[in-house]
């Protein structure tokens, strides 16, 4: 067991500002952490501890089939082990034990394919940067007294989503998954668009939490859905799909924690409960030959594949370590699962391309990278680093005030930030807006990747590439694309993801 006592002082992203409520258009706060420079990042690995309830270690079982044997639960009593939770469809169960060789016994049960102890992560922790404070913002582009951002949201023009809505494409009767902190869904931002089957499986979260309530206490979560849905009201900002709906599962607590219990149990309901896009902006990272780690891996490619087959697009973030993932044979979770859009960063190094590889803490590499979107970046200006650069999007104003890595964070309505995990939800966007587009995609995830592979545009090294891998997703043009690629149909267009 390694120690847990850092697991809180690591955060999702490397840059922020915060935009606080009612201050018109003086930030009060600008602070923005920087990637240190080498590669200090890259040996890095999550820390983690045992997952447990009481005295009682809790474990993940994989089965060898999809379905639970009959008799589990009677054959778990005689080793000691409670079923806890069983996945019927997926072939996981999660189980409960305080006996010293109930992994071992269990592992011998008829169907059981493999058991590992469940681990507790930060799944911002990967992400870890150093903080820095900036001064000298240039209060002039950060919006006006009206709170309207969107002449800076250089995201929604780098991925051609004006174009696309023009098109008749915004997301309407669109439900996207965010497994992240919760969304707070008091911001008129998202009014009437939260999913009904919005769930916590997050126990305890911060001071004073209902346990059943996925308003987001950290401000991540919300930060993601205003990419994907923000309302197209005239305020604030807009989101690629202002039309879709939000499932907000909360999966992370406040701190950014949770088990692989809790994430699975979010992709199997979030399938379940008939999500069309699934959106994931964290990770974790074990060593090579981290075999528990390995195992877990295995248990949330179980989830996701059952999210495949019940018609989800699954998206992740890449992570946020500066590493190329071609260069080392670590585990990335959820990055490097298969049938799971894994999405690295672009963001502009000047006033107008939009289209660099945001290399101050991007990770790329062709085994975890399929597409890459906006995620924020860093312009450097005489006074400072300039907001211009950065993903402009909703907060919480229920943020439990913290400071990670020597970042305040506090309540606010509206946040900047960069990192892969601003990068996803602009892909998670544009899938929905494929499917809102083209209504028989529904729940054919193939078809969608297809759409969102062919139709982005290509840049760096020609074709696939360990950076941006098929290309920058680009909205109009899959909304726009009416055929299969000729010769090979959508079913054998699409590279394997
Ligand atoms: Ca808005
Ligand atoms: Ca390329
Ligand atoms: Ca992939």
């Amino acid at each position: 067991m390694r120690p847990s006592k850092n697991l809180a002082r690591t955060m999702a992203f490397t840059l922020g500002l915060t935009l606080l409520a009612g201050c018109q258009s003086q930030p009060t706060a600008l602070v923005a952490t920087v990637a240190p420079q080498g590669n200090a990042l890259q040996q890095k690995t999550t820390e983690w501890r045992v997952a447990s309830v009481g005295n009682r270690t809790q474990y993940l079982v994989e089965f060898t089939g999809d379905s639970i044997p009959k008799d589990f639960k009677k054959a778990l009593a005689q080793v000691g082990g409670t079923l806890a939770d069983s996945y019927e469809g997926v072939g996981l169960a999660t189980v409960l034990s305080s006996h010293p060789d109930f992994e071992e016994n269990a592992a011998r049960i008829a169907g059981v394919e493999s058991i590992v102890a469940d681990r507790v992560v930060n799944w911002f922790s990967a992400d870890s940067v150093q903080a820095m404070p900036v001064n000298g913002s240039d209060d002039s582009q950060v919006g006006s007294s009206d709170l309207t951002f969107s002449p800076m949201q250089w995201g929604l023009k780098a991925i051609h989503a004006p174009e696309a809505w023009t098109a008749g494409a915004t997301g309407k009767g669109v439900t996207v998954a965010v497994l992240d902190s919760g969304i707070d869904y008091t911001n008129p931002e998202f009014a009437g668009r939260i999913h009904w089957a919005s769930r916590s499986f997050i126990q305890n979260d911060g001071p004073n939490a209902d346990n059943n309530d996925v308003l987001d206490l950290r401000g991540h979560g919300s930060h993601v859905a205003g990419i994907i849905a923000a309302a197209a009201d005239g305020t604030g900002v807009t989101g690629v799909a202002p039309h879709a709906r939000l499932m907000a599962l909360k999966v992370n607590n406040y701190k950014g924690e949770s088990n692989f219990d809790q994430v699975i149990k979010g992709i199997v309901y979030a399938s379940s409960a008939g999500a069309d896009v699934i959106n994931m902006s964290f990770g974790a990272r074990f060593a090579q030959g981290d075999a528990a780690g390995e195992s877990l891996n295995r248990k949330m490619q179980k989830a996701v594949r059952f999210a495949f087959r019940r018609g989800a697009v699954v998206v992740s973030s890449v992570g946020n370590e500066r590493t190329n993932y071609d260069n080392n044979t670590d585990i990335r979770i959820p990055a490097m699962l298969e049938h799971n859009i894994g999405v690295s960063a672009t963001g502009p190094a000047t006033g107008t391309d939009y289209d660099s590889f945001a290399n101050f803490y991007s990770n790329s590499g062709k085994r975890i990278v399929d597409l890459a979107a906006p995620g924020g970046g860093v312009i450097i200006t005489p006074t400072g680093i300039s907001p211009a650069g950065f993903i402009y999007s909703t907060w919480s104003n229920h943020a439990v005030r913290q400071t990670v890595e020597g970042m305040p964070f506090q309540p606010a309505p509206y946040f900047m930030m960069a990192g892969t995990s601003m990068a996803a939800p602009h892909v998670a966007g544009v899938a929905a807006l494929v499917i809102s587009k083209r209504g028989h995609f529904r729940a054919q995830p193939k078809k969608v990747v297809a759409t969102l592979f062919e139709s982005a545009d290509d840049l760096g090294a020609a074709g696939f590439d360990a950076q941006f891998g098929e290309g920058r997703v680009n909205a109009f043009a899959a909304v726009s694309a009416t055929k299969p690629h000729p010769g090979r149909g959508w079913q054998n267009s699409v590279r394997f993801w």
